[in-house]
């Protein structure tokens, strides 16, 4: 018989959808050997430097559009002013595959254009904020790799609560559309030496596909 477990698929609000363990340990490691990749260049993964002069614990590197505090560019202008590397048709493929799992329909016209690629380390985190710099509503399709992390989600309003705290745990998939797609969300924290070994991948990896519209 089937139970309700937390790690069973989950509408975690009208439009949030979780399905745990959609990735499975094969495509997981062709993701991180993509990853480690893309980090290389042409635009090296680093720390995001904030209009503040801080800079975010988490590194990242982006694919097809490069974004930056507060805009996507072609070229990474806040790194190395380097040509930002193509969005490969097989990770928009992926995304189509995610929205279709996620709502139950594939989606022939979604057309991700823009990846961003996060890493985090034992200590790194991600503060509660909202991701409106893509002119287009469409889903953000959102695939965890590596250590398990503290995955708040939020309301449309403000940073503040209600929120739903879930675990992400390697190979879930999450998609964010409809009513979701502007609600306030962020890492509280990894739990290190969660990952898989046979990943070979200490840390976690975060791969977010989104639709820019520009
Ligand atoms: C909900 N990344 O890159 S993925 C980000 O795990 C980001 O690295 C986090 O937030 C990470 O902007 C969270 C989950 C996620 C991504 C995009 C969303 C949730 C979202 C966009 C709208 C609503
Ligand atoms: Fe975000």
């Amino acid at each position: 018989m089937a139970t309700l477990l937390p790690r069973d698929p989950a509408v975690v609000a009208p439009g949030a959808v979780h399905i745990p363990g959609w990735l499975n340990l094969d495509r997981q490691r062709e993701l991180v050997t993509a990853c480690r990749d893309w980090a290389s260049g042409p635009v090296p993964m680093r720390h995001t430097r904030m209009p503040n002069g801080s800079q975010m614990s988490v590194q990242t590197v982006c694919l097809g559009w490069h974004w930056m505090p507060y805009r996507y560019s072609r070229t990474a202008d806040d790194v190395d002013g380097g040509p930002v590397a193509d969005f490969p048709s097989w990770l928009a493929e992926l995304g189509r595959d995610a929205v279709g799992a996620a709502y139950g329909a594939r989606d022939e016209s979604y057309n991700p254009d823009a990846a961003l690629i996060n890493f985090y380390d034992a200590s790194a985190k991600m503060g509660m904020h909202q991701d409106k710099e893509e002119k287009s509503l469409a889903p953000v399709v959102s695939l965890s790799i590596g250590d398990s992390c503290l995955f708040r989600f939020g309301n449309t309003e403000n940073r503040n609560k209600p929120w739903t705290d879930v675990r992400l745990e390697s190979g879930d998939l999450f998609v964010f559309g409809g009513e979701s797609r502007l609600a306030y969300h962020g890492v509280m924290k990894t739990y290190p030496g969660t990952s898989d070994p046979a990943l070979g991948l200490e840390g976690r990896l975060n791969i977010t596909l989104r639709v820019t519209g520009l």
